[in-house]
């Protein structure tokens, strides 16, 4: 009976919940405080033991005979189980090798990824604390989530408190009229918050602001990016031409002499620069709707009626974070603050822009008046890093240098790659290309719980556990609890966790004391706790109570928060960090960067891949590759709900039944995603929520490549990453541009080849 097993309360970043074992199974039911639990939650209990678990520590069997040295076979090979002394005997010696023969210079720790929810545990925290220890290494900086806007933003509107601080749900539930939504604000999405989320909100708050009589409008290549019961208008729009169409309603505005001049004059710099393109007195091109319309296929008629609509409401421009990474995911950013800016309702409840409404269920949530219980990472005395998803550049070809906000950087020598609570093989772009690069390290190290593509690719695997075997501390800055994670399962195989595995690195490595403090798990999560009682939070039970309680409740609600009015209220004193203290509509400082790519004010850029270019000749389709409905990225993909989803054991492509039928390919059918980068299966939907010349992949189908004859990889499992481009954003920002990539689509005849990314590896006897 399910109610005498002993629950215990843990927390992911798709949610808070309580665990339990019952025999050989694990149990888990939604926190029963969260209204609209996450069904993610259905991936962690059959995911959790055994199936693609690394069991043991495992090391490539060409490095242990021949030893370090940029290898080809890195990614295919046959591994070797060893001991966990002489995996760490190994480990430690190759650190200390590289760093007397190159500096700590030559070891790359950015270790971009997830992870898992859990202050302590917290895997990018653990291995940045331990490089530190060590002397440090190259870092990475910015995110794949936000690369090109944080920067953008900071030259725009002065700082990135617009996403740390935006105007809360309360707040937009109760006086937005219309929400213009461009990338929508998919329901799919506000299931997940770094960190966790143990109260689900955005689904309600947007229906009680339905309810109210507020309107929804869509822009999006697929009509489920707003949930159906809010009655959206779904206007389709050529993925990655949202920029002409934002451009196109401040025309309309300018043009009609509705926009707020007074505000623009007030609160804004650089309108003149902006007038003149918007007008065409600069490059001749007047951005009229019918331009807008050419290049979005978006009726003009329809341009210009909601422009006079977001003038005279209460109106809301929502930007998804998807729109900024493709080509040029600065443009649309800007251009949608210069429109919001035009209507003159930044700072206003309810009115303004917004970015982020609909990707993680924390925006708009509120941050907490106090920071969280925090690991002390050390600080790095490595000046060397690279915009995060500069990665396979990095490898491929150090020496070179490269633009990143007006900086002319060079690409550091790196011989070793520690990677701790990341994908790359799944997240990152080109992944053919991404396999030539984790060729050139003399040697690759990974922590992971599981027999991911990433793991695979390693020199030296060391596994890790997963959060259901440890306690920890679940917490998110805009959240409303602190979960005591219990542990419920104990380690699978010789997993442990990545704390333990680095104090014994740290111990082999002359710095055991220093890392450890001389604390294990449960001194550190007693001391971060009662740090933080001391520090912040004297209203906080001691830790002992905290724990036998599960949790505590860090704020009572939501609080109600209006971004920028206070620059509204008083824009002298309270001018923005910007050079001019006000809304940049030109920036002088990115015009003097001279970037052909990222020029001084909101510009219609072409991607080099979209439906106008001359390539969609050959390659007709727009590849959506967004985040996945079943999972969090990549993670327990062998997950219950995610394998539900798949469509005979592939990834689910998605098509408009025109596209389908004018390939004589039908629903169900196993179809071939192809270009010139590579190519990958999976399995097709036939749907008219996707508009036609499009197909949506979703990331995160763990990468199962198989060579095929052009020296690309192919994915029998859906990873759509091997076909997207490996490019910055732009010279401003160099942030991820995987979103969006032309290619075509075939059925796959003959026979199929299996999806082996679960599998056991091919493991060798020492
Ligand atoms: N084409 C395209 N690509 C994209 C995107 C896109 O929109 N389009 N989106 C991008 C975005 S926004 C992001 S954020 C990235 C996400 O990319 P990642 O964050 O790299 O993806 P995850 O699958 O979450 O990888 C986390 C890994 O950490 C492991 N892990 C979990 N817990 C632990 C632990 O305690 N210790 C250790 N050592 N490991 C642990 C998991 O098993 C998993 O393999 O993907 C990006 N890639
Ligand atoms: N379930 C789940 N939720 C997640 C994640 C996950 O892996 N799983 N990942 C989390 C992370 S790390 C992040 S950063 C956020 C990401 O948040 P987003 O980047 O906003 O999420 P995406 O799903 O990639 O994209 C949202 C939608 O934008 C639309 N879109 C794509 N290109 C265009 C375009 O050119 N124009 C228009 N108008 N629309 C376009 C797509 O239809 C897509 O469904 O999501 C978070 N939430
Ligand atoms: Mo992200």
């Amino acid at each position: 009976m399910p109610d005498e097993l002993s629950w215990r309360p843990h927390s992911s970043h798709w949610g808070a919940f309580a665990a339990a074992r019952d025999g050989s199974l694990v149990r888990v039911r939604p926190h029963p405080g969260d209204p609209q639990p996450s069904p993610l939650l259905g991936n962690v209990a059959g995911a959790s033991q055994r199936t693609a678990r690394v069991g043991r520590p495992l090391v490539r069997r060409g490095w242990l005979e021949r030893g370090p040295g940029p290898d080809p076979a890195r990614g295919g090979a046959e591994f070797v189980a060893v001991s966990w002394a002489e995996a760490l005997d190994l480990v430690a010696g190759e650190l200390s090798r590289v760093r007397a023969a190159h500096g700590p210079g030559a070891i790359f720790g950015g270790s971009y990824g997830w992870g898992s929810a859990g202050r302590f545990h917290h895997a990018q925290s653990q291995v940045h604390r331990f490089l530190n220890g060590l002397g440090g290494y190259v870092r990475s900086v910015e995110t794949y989530s936000l690369g090109a806007s944080r920067i953008l933003l900071r030259h725009v509107l002065g700082s990135d408190e617009l996403l740390e601080q935006p105007t809360t749900w309360p707040v937009l539930a109760e006086h937005t009229e219309l929400f213009v939504c461009f990338g929508g604000m998919p329901a799919k999405n506000t299931s997940v918050n770094a960190g966790g989320a143990s109260r689900h909100q955005v689904p309600d708050r947007l229906r009680a602001a339905h309810r109210r009589g507020a309107r929804f409008i869509l822009f999006s290549p697929i009509s489920d990016d707003l949930a159906d019961d809010l009655d959206p208008v779904w206007q389709p729009v050529r993925p990655g031409t949202d920029t002409a169409v934002l451009l196109a309603l401040a025309y309309v505005l300018v043009r009609d002499g509705s926009y707020d001049r007074d505000f623009v004059a007030r609160y804004c710099a650089g309108f003149d620069e902006f007038h003149r393109y918007l007008t065409g007195r600069t490059d001749g091109q007047p951005k009229t709707p019918s331009w807008a319309e050419e290049i979005s296929g978006v009726p003009a008629s329809f341009l210009t009626g909601l422009a006079h609509e977001m003038a005279s409401h209460r109106t809301l421009v929502s930007v998804s974070w998807s729109l900024q990474r493709a080509r040029h995911g600065e443009q649309p950013v800007w251009a949608g603050v210069a429109l919001a800016a035009l209507l003159g309702q930044i700072g206003l409840p309810g009115g303004g822009f917004g970015h982020g409404y609909g990707a993680v269920a924390g925006a708009g949530a509120g941050r907490l008046e106090f920071p969280l219980p925090t690991l002390p990472q050390g600080s790095n005395p490595v000046p060397e890093f690279i915009p995060v998803a500069r990665i396979a550049d990095m490898l491929l070809h150090p020496g070179t240098s490269y633009d990143f906000d007006g900086h002319r950087l060079t690409y550091p020598d790196i011989r070793l790659v520690y990677w701790c609570g990341g994908n790359p093989f799944h997240h990152h772009q080109d992944l053919t290309r991404l396999r030539r690069a984790f060729a050139r390290p003399d040697t690759v190290i990974v922590h992971e719980p599981f027999r991911t593509a990433t793991a695979r690719h390693a020199d030296i695997v060391l596994p890790s556990t997963t959060t259901l075997e440890r306690n920890d501390l679940g917490a998110a800055g805009n959240d409303d609890l602190l979960i005591a994670m219990r542990q419920v399962l104990a380690p699978f195989g010789q997993s442990r966790n990545d704390y333990d595995i680095f104090t014994d690195l740290a111990e082999r490595l002359g710095f055991g004391p220093e890392f450890s403090q001389g604390r294990d798990e449960t001194g550190w999560l007693r001391a971060l706790y009662e740090q933080w009682r001391g520090r912040h939070a004297g209203w906080a039970p001691a830790f002992e109570d905290f724990w036998a309680a599960g949790e505590l409740p860090l704020r009572a609600d939501t609080p109600r928060r209006t971004f920028l009015a206070g620059y509204r209220a008083d824009p002298d004193r309270a001018p923005l960090r910007t050079p001019s203290g006000r809304i940049e509509l030109y920036s002088a400082t990115i015009a003097g960067y001279g970037y052909d790519d990222c020029p001084g004010h909101p510009s219609w850029l072409e991607p080099e891949e979209w439906h106008g270019s001359a390539k969609a000749a050959r390659l007709p389709l727009v590849l959506v590759a967004n985040n996945p409905a079943s999972r969090l990225h990549s993670q327990l993909d062998h997950g219950e709900y995610s394998r539900s989803t798949k469509v005979r054991g592939r990834e689910p492509a998605r098509m408009h039944p025109d596209d389908a039928a004018g390939r004589g390919l039908r629903d169900g059918d196993v179809i071939r995603i192809f270009n010139d980068r590579g190519s990958c299966l999976a399995g097709l939907v036939v749907t008219d929520r996707v508009m036609p010349g499009v197909v949506q992949l979703s990331t995160g189908a763990w990468f199962d490549p198989v060579p095929t004859a052009d020296g690309t990889l192919m994915c029998v499992h859906g990873n759509p990453n091997v076909l997207t481009r490996d490019i910055g954003t732009s010279r401003l920002t160099q942030g991820c541009a995987g979103q969006l990539t032309l290619v075509d689509v075939a059925r796959f005849d003959g026979p199929l080849p299996p999806v082996r990314a679960f599998d056991e590896w091919p493991e060798g006897a020492p």
